[in-house]
């Protein structure tokens, strides 16, 4: 299972699926989805559409959000304002972090805006928060980070537009939520995504919280199902978030440099126990479209 999870692309949805074998029991589906405008006990139930609007306005308000936050970073970079700089950075990254899989669907995008020095191909530009990163924590600058914050504002506009182009379904959206977990298991837990400012907890914490959004949005298909499953997710995310709590500091989190091995092994067990029982929920919801 850990290959399966670390593997894909989460929008690679189905395949992702697909690719982890029998996991993912097939369940008939088709008939036990109720109609608009049922009435009885099931009534409730959102249709597919119901389900991709609610995320749809989650992923609006998020890619909103970070283009005026990346705005205001940006402009702190701009300006030469080094300590405003480095305080507004993580909280600039949080809404990106909780719908990274959908940015990642737009080609370039993501790697322009979020890649690590480590992702940029020979020959390519270090661009994106990262790049802005390393100057403001390794140089303790921001020279010659205006036009990297130029790009870095007209990149996260450009994505505020096209998520508004994006195709949902439910099957898609709970992908979407593994993917982001992936994330964090990926990137979070190991300290590489936020290498110079220790910021990672939180982009974990967003990652989480972006799951758990996905997850809502599409939870009441899995609760007419599979009740049990739907509360062993509940839970798993409510472990997860509770995990990060002793870490909490101000408005954010402490460095993550602080973190003892025990700690991010307890946390990254969190993950496991959750995105299991996650990975199953896109063959549950697929034919809710
Ligand atoms: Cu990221």
């Amino acid at each position: 299972m850990t290959s399966c999870r670390t593997a894909g692309l989460a929008l690679a949805a189905l395949v992702l699926v697909a690719a982890c074998g029998g996991s993912a029991t097939p369940i008939p589906i088709a008939s036990s989805v109720p109609v608009v405008g049922s009435t009885g006990p099931e009534a409730s139930i959102p249709t597919a559409a119901d389900a991709v609007s609610t995320y749809r306005a989650y992923i609006e308000m998020n890619t909103d959000l970070l283009v005026t936050r990346t705005k205001a970073f940006t402009d702190a970079v701009i300006a030469g304002k080094l300590a405003e700089a480095k305080a507004l950075y993580a909280p600039a990254r949080e809404p990106y972090e909780r719908i990274e899989p959908v940015a990642e669907v737009f080609g370039d995008l993501d790697p322009a805006i979020d890649a690590r020095i480590n992702d940029v191909p020979a020959g390519g530009t270090f661009t994106g928060f990262h790049r802005i990163e390393e100057a403001l924590w390794t140089k303790n600058s921001t020279a010659g980070m205006a036009p990297i914050a130029k790009k870095l504002q007209a990149d996260v506009i450009q994505l505020q537009a096209l998520v508004k182009t994006v195709d949902l379904d439910p099957a898609t959206i709970a992908n979407g939520a593994v993917g982001l977990l992936n994330e964090v298991s990926s990137s979070k837990i190991t300290g590489e995504e936020d290498r110079y400012s220790h910021t990672d907890l939180w982009d974990f914490e967003a990652n989480v919280v972006g799951a758990q959004e996905a997850w809502n949005s599409v939870k009441a298909f899995v609760v007419a199902r599979s009740p049990d499953l739907a509360a062993t997710i509940d839970s798993g995310f409510a472990a997860v978030l509770a995990g990060l709590d002793p870490f909490k500091k101000g408005d954010g989190f402490v460095s993550y440099t602080v973190l003892k091995p025990a700690d991010t092994l307890a946390l990254s067990q969190l993950i496991d126990a959750l995105a299991d029982p996650l990975s199953q929920v896109a063959a549950i919801v697929v034919t809710a479209q």
